[in-house]
């Protein structure tokens, strides 16, 4: 990790390495997650027609969204931070175990004060372990007087070889609003959720933790996740597709949004207090134990 501090601040590119071709990519445009590669294997998603002007939001990888998702009166869709640039409050560094620790940090300036008057400060720990990437973050409120409300997600496209042949565990029985059907609110009766169409759906108070199979080389994912009570599925399908200039219209089978996030009920910070969430993606190994089982040893 010869690069300096100093060095890699000037680009807006951030790497950690883990040796044995295991990285994890970050573009300080939104503090966007834009690669993570397993022994030299990808595995998220990022359309081939992603702009990185700087301005507008990266089209794949994770994108953080903060302080609103979805449509915004007062600022751009799924809030300003995507759109923002990051700091990079401590550069990759790696621990005794072999992980490789970042941080990254976001406060209010002229530009988010402008869409949104409060004081706030987030930081953004991204752990990179041998099958895992695990993204702490704390959102402060400095303010002596003032408390605000936000939404948070994390807007993860994971990479699929066939979005048609992959199943989500977690969701049976949750309601969720489905956005392709006029927000209406539903209660999902399948054991395993499926996308075989227009997908896009915001399952509330789900449990800790999805399954994900047939991602990247037929594995599993688990996305084990921590004060984020909601999960977004999506996938634009054929005419959205259509839609949006920086996704190619024949990308959508090889992508699959799963995302963690405070959606349906904003959480409110009260003056001089902080908020903690948290996210572990986990490549399963067939054989590997689950987390739980681990912890119970
Ligand atoms: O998270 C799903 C969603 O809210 C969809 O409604 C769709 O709009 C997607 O996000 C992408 O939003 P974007 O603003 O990145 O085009």
């Amino acid at each position: 990790m010869a690069t300096t501090a100093a060095a890699m601040a000037a680009t807006s590119v951030v790497v950690l390495d883990r040796g044995n071709n295991t990285t994890c990519t970050i573009n300080l445009h939104g503090a966007t997650v834009v690669s993570w590669r397993v022994n030299n294997q990808e595995q998220l998603f990022v359309s081939k027609l992603a702009s990185f002007d700087g301005k507008k939001a990266i089209r794949g990888g994770i994108p953080f969204v903060f302080p609103q998702f979805g449509p915004w009166s007062f600022g751009p869709q799924h809030g300003f931070a995507r759109i923002t640039r990051w700091h990079l409050e401590r550069a990759p560094d790696r621990l005794h175990n072999g992980d490789v620790e970042a941080i990254f940090s976001l406060m209010d300036n002229e530009f988010t004060r402008s869409i949104w008057n409060y004081q706030f400060r987030i930081t953004y720990r991204l752990i990179l372990r041998e099958k895992e990437l695990h993204f702490h973050i704390g959102v402060y409120n400095p303010s002596k007087e003032l408390s605000f409300s936000f939404n948070m997600l994390l807007h993860t496209y994971l990479k699929v070889p066939d979005v048609r042949r992959c199943q989500i565990t977690g969701l049976h029985g949750c309601h969720f609003i489905d956005k392709t059907r006029e927000n209406a609110l539903y209660q999902e009766g399948r054991e395993v959720v499926t996308v075989n169409e227009w997908t896009d759906r915001i399952y509330q108070h789900t449990p800790q933790e999805h399954v994900i199979t047939n991602v990247v080389s037929g594995r599993k994912m688990r996305l084990h996740k921590y004060n984020f009570p909601d999960t977004v599925i999506w996938n634009p399908w054929i005419d959205r597709s259509r839609e949006m200039s920086d996704f190619g219209d024949d990308e959508f089978p090889n992508m699959l949004c799963v995302e963690a996030g405070n959606v349906t009920s904003p959480v409110i910070l009260l003056p001089g207090t902080a908020f903690e969430a948290s996210q572990i993606l986990q490549i399963i190994i067939e054989g590997n134990v689950s987390r739980k089982t681990k912890r119970n040893r």
